[in-house]
């Protein structure tokens, strides 16, 4: 170790965790360059890692095939009563639990070292951020969490003798016996899986997985379900929003969070490079928002991460320009495609695809090859001050001034391009209510939906009911300085299955006229589900999209309205008692306009 720790809680929680867990040794990171450059040329060494010829400092990883994703049938919220996790959420009893974990955890480090990795999701002393630590038996972990947190020494001396710090234990659970030699991706077969959250002690145990949010447990973990059952409990908001600052042609800046479920376009939203002259996006976080009320009575925003983690496939120069210019250096890819020349490949990447390359699974690949190439969940991590357009103020302890919210989802049809709730409960009702095809849609009927209230079903750390409450309590704080909320759908098809929308870029028409709307100078026609544009509200200058295509975008159809309110009560018919009678009261409001 080159630095002292005082911090008593975490010097006799590190020993405990190592008599339980018994690695080889232990080694406190101390979040250097040189530290990574070691890991990486250990990994590099084993076989786990290949350097990438054509990105300096890049590294391709492949993970076991059955370790791919998030394992949200294995992740728990182990609350004292199965009522306070709710019925969105897996639970099991803490302490049977904790039996089965500790039982699993017993020897699994053997062979193995650990680390110790003190990190800051926020600005390292922010009034925003939250210390934790994370154990863990994984160099590829270490590297990772180096680029999406705020990690080593110096979160230490932030901890100080007596600060606090939530602890994130994780393995592999892949024990090495004497001589045993490990595997590229060590990891536990499905059923050892788990990824546990016990938000009354704030803690985190993590089995058996290596991959994304199931190992990075500053993201996922801590991030969102531990940290939205602390906000809850402290008065503050912990979000699956991405955050950006867009500027008009004047320079008046506006802050916009925007909360859609996982591969809906939060991280291309995130870069978008607006098509309207004079308009810019700056970047300051593309999954999650932290947000407190501070002294002006405003919601300010901070992204805790330091990195994005972003799906690969899918990302061009077309769809996210900012993205591919980000990616290359200094970056991790997992379960992407590796070319002859030494480049990484996934399918939706501009250009044609490479003749030969080797895939995911390390195996031989042509275009002629029925399976992909890279992962569908093919991921990069890499460091967000390396994106060209994050804002300059992305790391400002107090965080961004919230002006607007989004909420939306991938929908085929029923939701209109934009619309705007008319107030703070009605807008409650559309995170409540948002939803996204699971399935590409059946042309001309509703697709199979799974409702995702807030984009937050995998990631609420307590009962969804009294989740809404608690946004609905923050708006009762926050008065006429809550933000404006609106929800979008990119995603709407013509009967025939064509988009209706370009998306990308154009979507930066959708915002100005929410910016608009803020400063009270854009018009809207009053509808039963909320304001929406006329055509001549939105600036189209410069797009060419058929008549009919505007149409259906600002259409509402009252009867798929019926429907969709039926199914509302539907799904708000499982939280039972605890269902805020504000939601209700929400539904038959709609109800009632629609008539
Ligand atoms: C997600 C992610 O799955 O951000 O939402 O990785
Ligand atoms: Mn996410």
């Amino acid at each position: 170790m080159t630095y002292t720790v005082n911090n008593k809680k975490l010097n006799n929680w590190v020993g405990e965790v190592a008599r339980l867990c018994q690695p080889d040794s232990i080694y406190w990171c101390d979040g250097s360059k040189k530290e990574y450059d070691e890991l990486m040329a250990g990994m590099v060494a084993s076989g786990a890692a290949t350097p990438l010829k054509q990105r300096p400092d890049c590294y391709l990883f492949r993970s076991d095939p059955s370790d791919v994703a998030r394992t949200e049938e294995r992740t728990y919220i182990a609350t004292p009563t199965r009522d306070e996790a709710g019925p969105t959420n897996n639970w099991i009893d803490p302490n049977e639990l904790k039996t089965t974990m500790t039982a699993l955890y017993k020897g699994c480090m053997k062979g193995r070292r650990m680390y110790v990795i003190p990190f800051s999701m926020g600005p390292i002393r922010s009034p925003i951020a939250k210390i934790g630590v994370q154990l863990t038996d994984s160099p590829y972990v270490v590297c990772s969490m180096r680029i999406m947190t705020r990690m080593g020494e110096a979160v230490i001396g932030a901890l100080g003798v007596d600060g606090d710090f939530i602890p994130c234990l994780h393995s592999v659970g892949a024990p090495l016996a004497e001589g045993q030699k490990d595997v590229p991706w060590p990891c536990a077969p499905m059923e050892k899986k788990y990824v546990s959250h016990f938000p009354q002690e704030n803690l985190i145990w993590s089995f058996g997985s290596g991959y994304g949010g199931n190992a990075l447990l500053g993201k996922k973990c801590l991030a969102l379900r531990i940290a939205s059952a602390m906000a809850s409990r402290e008065g503050w908001m912990a979000e699956h929003m991405l955050i950006l600052r867009l500027k008009n042609p004047a320079g008046k800046q506006y802050h916009i969070a925007a909360a859609f479920p996982s591969a809906c376009g939060k991280t291309n939203l995130a870069m978008m490079v607006p098509t309207i002259p004079g308009w810019k996006c700056e970047t300051i976080g593309e999954d999650i928002a932290w947000m407190k009320i501070a002294p002006d009575g405003r919601l300010h925003a901070i992204n805790p991460e330091s990195g994005f983690f972003g799906v690969a496939p899918g990302t061009s120069y077309a769809s996210n320009p900012m993205a591919m210019e980000s990616v290359k250096k200094n970056t991790i890819f997992t379960n992407c495609a590796l070319t002859d020349d030494g480049d990484v490949w996934w399918e939706g990447m501009d250009g044609a695809p490479p003749a030969h390359a080797i895939d995911w699974k390390d195996g031989h690949w042509t275009p002629a090859n029925k399976t992909p190439a890279a992962h569908p969940n093919a991921r990069f991590t890499v460091p967000a001050s390396q994106c060209p357009v994050i804002c300059s103020d992305w790391e400002k302890p107090e965080g961004v001034p919230i002006d607007i919210f989004i909420f939306g989802g991938r929908r085929s049809n029923v939701v209109p391009l934009v619309t705007e709730a008319f107030d703070w409960d009605h807008g409650v009702f559309w995170g409540a209510t948002a939803a996204s095809e699971t399935t590409a849609a059946i042309v001309g009927e509703i697709g199979v939906l799974r409702r995702d209230p807030f984009a937050m079903t995998p990631f609420c750390g307590y009962n969804m009911a009294d989740y809404f409450r608690h946004w609905l309590e923050m708006g009762d704080r926050l008065g006429n300085k809550a933000p404006r909320i609106f929800y979008v759908d990119w995603f709407r098809k013509s009967p025939d299955g064509r988009w209706l929308w370009p998306g990308f870029g154009e979507n930066s028409r959708v915002l100005k006229w929410m910016c608009e709307r803020v400063e009270g100078r854009a018009g809207a026609k009053t509808t039963p589900i909320g304001y929406l544009p006329t055509e001549s509200d939105l600036d189209l200058t410069g797009l060419n999209i058929p008549e009919e295509n505007l149409k259906q975008l600002l259409e509402v159809d009252i009867d798929e309205w019926r429907a969709e309110a039926r199914s509302i009560e539907e799904f708000f018919a499982q939280f039972g008692a605890r269902f805020p009678e504000r939601l209700t009261r929400q539904l038959r409001n709609l109800e009632k306009r629609l008539g």
